[in-house]
């Protein structure tokens, strides 16, 4: 679950041979949440079943938690305020409907949880407050469940993602992130910097890929779509395992900018079948509820496959994430709680109720 991403054999190396014998992992339920909300075109992607309770957390994890921990103590602390006293009563419900709107959970997701508690703590006959906490966190790591998901690389050669999202939501820094990761993985990795608006976003992209095993295609002024486009060829010829695209921020409103996305997309498609493979937003989960209507916005647009959500590092909005999962959930691959190589994590659900509630 730990791990940065996994790495899959091509599905389709051995020609005729059925898929399921390259890969005999046991097969997990589709994602229907597409369907559920009546939108089009589901990803073709697996869902990756939760990590064991028991599984022993590395000492960098440590780090890191105690990092989301802090960065999430804004959100939390009016939340488990509301558990101080010695009554479980409407008075009670009240408050935390209040903080749970305060986070920015949204009204869905705190109707949603209010309800789920109650259920909870009739079942358990709790009577203490501080039992509720507990039983809040298992509510909000069950709501926040369907939101985990690995990064899969390597089914297709090279696996190509283009990122996407408003301007400073993170997106160059994740990238580079990202980046890092894959080529200490051992992963021959290209970069497109299809951000061609920005001359600093290129060599923001050059200080973070400046290591063996990493690339950028890059034209100054140039159009975003060829840029790509060059990029995933040369990616295919080159043998290269990853090709990600950093795209220029826009607000969704900005449709003529969104159009530009959805070209970029199509002109991916042209390079190579069936890309792009992953379509990523990432959004400033410092944002509260604008993070949740860029979600809308930009998945009805491109048909987003995963999210980043960064600076959790001192929000007092974190609880956007349980709104993600009540209203649109696209899976969180990584989470940010800061501007190092290494505040880039993955996203486990019980990690995050419990950096917020314990
Ligand atoms: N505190 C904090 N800052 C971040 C995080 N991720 C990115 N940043 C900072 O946000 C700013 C904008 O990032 P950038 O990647 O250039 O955004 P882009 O416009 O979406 O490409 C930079 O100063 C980053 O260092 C994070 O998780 N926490
Ligand atoms: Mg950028």
């Amino acid at each position: 679950m730990f791990s940065f991403f996994k790495k899959k054999p091509p599905a389709d190396t051995t020609a005729g041979a059925p898929a399921a014998e390259a890969t005999p992992a046991a097969p997990v339920p589709e994602r229907t949440w597409r369907e559920k909300l009546g939108l089009a075109a589901p990803p073709a992607a697996e869902a990756v079943p939760p990590a064991l309770a028991d599984e022993p957390v590395p000492a960098e994890r440590r780090t890191w938690l105690a990092k989301l921990h802090n960065g999430l103590r804004k959100t939390g602390s009016s939340i488990a305020q509301v558990f101080t006293g010695t009554q479980i009563d409407d008075a009670l419900y009240e408050e935390l409907e209040a903080a749970l709107l305060m986070a920015d959970a949204g009204v869905k997701a705190t109707e949603f949880l209010l309800d789920d508690l109650k259920r909870r703590v009739k079942e358990a006959r709790a009577t203490d407050p501080s039992a509720v906490k507990g039983l809040l966190a298992d509510a909000v790591t069950e709501l926040l469940m369907p939101l985990e998901k690995q990064l899969v690389i390597g089914e297709a050669l090279p696996t190509v993602m283009m990122v996407v999202g408003v301007n400073g939501a993170g997106k160059t820094t994740s990238i580079g992130k990202l980046t890092r990761h894959l080529a200490e993985g051992g992963e021959k990795v290209l970069l497109a910097a299809a951000d061609t608006f920005r001359a600093a976003a290129r060599e923001q992209l050059a200080v973070w890929a400046g290591r063996t095993n990493v690339e950028i295609v890059s034209q100054e002024g140039g159009d975003p779509s060829a840029v790509t486009f060059d990029a995933v060829v040369a990616g295919k010829a080159r043998a290269r395992d990853v090709v990600i695209a950093d795209t220029a921020g826009r607000l969704p409103t900005q449709l003529h900018l969104m159009e530009e996305l959805k070209k970029i997309k199509r002109t991916i498609a042209k390079a190579q079948e069936g890309a792009p493979h992953e379509v990523l937003l990432v959004v400033d989960g410092n944002t509260g509820q604008n993070a949740l209507a860029q979600v809308k916005s930009f998945d009805d647009a491109l048909q987003l496959t995963g999210l980043i959500v960064t600076k959790l590092d001192g929000t007092a909005k974190g609880g956007v994430l349980a709104a993600i999962a009540r209203e649109r959930p696209v899976p969180v691959y990584f989470i940010g709680v800061g501007e190092k190589l290494e505040d880039l994590e993955t996203f486990s659900a019980r990690e995050f109720a419990n950096a917020l509630l314990t």
